[in-house]
């Protein structure tokens, strides 16, 4: 049995959750977090790397504890302090603190007054008006809570589309390997690059009754086989996702990537569209009468409708079919488009490299410029920095910049924005930057109202240039803040300022729909990593997906532009204002 990185990240994660629920030490907590993370997005297998006699204190963030921590995990599958965790909690009840609204010490107390061990459990006490009845809550944060319960309850059983990303390499390596297969795509939301997924949704092209099947239902990393026929089978993988295989000919490839790629409303409008012109589209090609005229490329299906192909994340049903008629398709961007990246963190808050490792790295990621954006002083859980930190900082960025060749580093801030919608640190400081992200971090569940004047009212300081993850949701963790983002879209564009779709996986924020909404309204998005560590920058990846989601061409992304360009659109938001 080997153990992936993935697995022992879920397992700090989870012991993360549980010393939250023990009201540990928040730096201790911390801790666990930053190594789950590092664990997350590092390249090499840790059980590579034990077998190769290798220790794993050398990793960002990984001390001698979590070191034998790892070492412990990787021999036995777990470790002694999750163990004594687990033992001291009922199971499942780390599920309540993925609960929007619902912190440690809230789901402590509900557990120990009203017996709350479940998401499940928690709506239907909400529901019978029992939270209420607990000291500290009341019949708004009752109700309050069961929404929030009830979105959970929703959500559950989706994954975030980087959670998949290993099951997908080795599903693909698994069926390519087997002799007659020519062909395997995974269509379905994954190809139409969902923020999340339901499940896999694999093509084959491969004889029927042949070796595919067959593959993979003996895979090693099946637990469960729920149907094997000859062209089909549905399983479930032992991490509980599930993946369902369509073995097709190579004739009818083409028409089975569009019906499996959705999505279904996309896929019922071309029939409809073909069904006017006397053409009948269905998984297996397109027929008039009862002759084949097309089916074996995505393409010939399109054109034999008369439309262009249209990419597989605009297929949504949200106009693109329209367009495409029109001949009015947008001109994707795509990563390469990419010059540079506007938010980034080094070791100097909760980053786990130096300017310089940052620097090199987004020079290998092929970037021009990195715009370093470590956290500010009040969020001191990621040692934030003050007036003085970053007046250090902003020096050490120059001196830097004469040395390093083909890549610029900007200096820059991601100051929170306070519950009043002040900056954490004061105008002057703020103005010897090249620029100033601003982001949300603490006073989460404000109302809709209170929540949209804070951030423009934050909007309106002096050298307020780009809003961070705008919605604040965390995937699986909290859902979005309450706001009114067309309202905000609107003030951007008023106050020049510019909108963030952070790129790392459990955020994806700015939302695709939202995208498009910026777009209309003409205010550019960042598309940003938000790296705390160079091999973050290949989030940037995930965040184009979402960007083409919301229809966004190069031009609409605001670090596609060179670096003197930049510069200037910047420059604009800093010390705009009279006065
Ligand atoms: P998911 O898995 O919930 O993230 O979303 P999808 O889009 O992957 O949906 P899924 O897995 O249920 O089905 C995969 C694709 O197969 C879907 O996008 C379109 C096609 N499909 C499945 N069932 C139907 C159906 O009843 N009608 C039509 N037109 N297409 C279907
Ligand atoms: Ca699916
Ligand atoms: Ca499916």
């Amino acid at each position: 049995m080997t153990v992936r990185n993935t697995e022992i990240a879920a397992m700090f994660e989870e012991i993360a959750d549980l010393l939250e629920l023990q009201q540990a030490n928040a730096f201790r907590v911390r801790a666990y977090r930053n190594a789950a993370r590092t664990l997350g997005a590092w390249p090499e297998e840790m059980a590579d790397r034990a077998a190769q006699g290798h220790d794993f204190d050398d990793l960002p963030g990984v001390g001698k504890d979590l070191a034998g921590k790892i070492a412990e995990i990787l021999a036995r599958g777990s470790c002694d302090q999750l163990d004594r965790l687990r033992a001291s909690f009922p199971r499942g009840i780390t599920d309540l603190l993925h609960i929007s609204g619902l912190g440690p010490r809230r789901v402590h107390t509900l557990y120990h007054e009203l017996g709350i061990r479940s998401p499940a459990q928690l709506l239907s006490a909400a529901r019978e008006g029992r939270i209420r009845t607990v000291p500290g809550f009341g019949a708004v944060s009752e109700r309050r809570i069961a929404k929030a319960a009830a979105d959970h309850l929703e959500r559950a059983g989706r994954w975030p589309l980087a959670r998949v990303t290993p099951s997908v390499d080795a599903l693909l390596a698994c069926l390519r390997a087997v002799p007659g297969v020519s062909e395997v795509v995974v269509a379905g939301s994954f190809r139409r690059r969902r923020d999340t997924v339901g499940d896999l949704d694999i093509l084959a092209v491969a004889p029927a009754g042949g070796a595919a099947i067959g593959q993979l239902c003996g895979f090693d990393q099946v637990g469960q086989v729920l149907a094997q026929g000859s062209t089909r089978a549905s399983v479930v993988l032992k991490n509980g996702l599930q993946v369902d295989l369509r073995v097709v000919r190579a004739a009818s490839f083409g028409s089975a990537l569009v019906y499996f790629t959705g999505s279904r409303a996309h896929t019922i409008t071309l029939r409809r569209i073909a069904r006017a012109q006397k053409l009948k589209i269905n998984e297996y090609g397109v027929y008039r009468g009862r002759t084949r005229i097309a089916g074996d490329t995505e393409a010939s299906v399109y054109a034999s409708i008369g439309l262009p192909c249209i990419p597989p994340e605009l297929r949504e049903d949200h106009g693109e079919i329209e367009a495409a008629r029109r001949k009015a398709l947008p001109q994707l961007i795509e990563r390469a488009d990419l010059r540079g990246d506007l938010h980034a963190h080094t070791d100097a808050s909760d980053g786990s490299e130096s300017l310089q490792q940052m620097a090199q790295a987004a020079r290998a990621a092929g970037l021009g410029y990195l715009a370093i954006t470590d956290h500010s002083r009040s969020l001191t859980v990621a040692h934030g920095l003050d007036a003085r930190r970053l007046g250090v900082q902003i020096d050490a960025i120059d001196r830097l910049n004469e040395k390093l060749q083909d890549i610029v580093l900007l200096k820059g801030i991601e100051v929170d924005i306070l519950a009043d919608g002040r900056l954490d640190l004061p105008d002057a400081v703020l103005a010897r930057l090249d620029l100033v992200v601003g982001a949300v971090h603490s006073h989460l569940d404000l109302s809709r109202e209170k929540q949209t004047a804070r951030i423009l009212h934050a909007m309106d300081r002096p050298n307020f240039s780009i809003l961070a993850h705008p919605n604040g949701r965390l995937f699986g963790t909290r859902g979005p803040c309450a706001l009114d983002m067309e309202r905000i879209i609107r003030h951007a564009r008023g106050r020049g300022c510019f909108l963030e779709l952070n790129s790392q996986p459990d955020r994806l924020d700015l939302f695709d729909l939202q995208c498009r909404q910026a777009r209309d309204a003409g205010v550019a998005i960042a598309i940003s990593s938000d790296a705390h560590h160079g091999t973050d920058l290949r989030w940037l990846a995930l965040g184009v997906d979402q960007a083409r989601r919301g229809w966004l061409e190069a031009g609409d992304v605001l670090n596609t532009l060179p670096l003197q360009r930049l510069r200037k659109r910047l420059a604009a938001t800093m010390n705009p204002l009279p006065g």
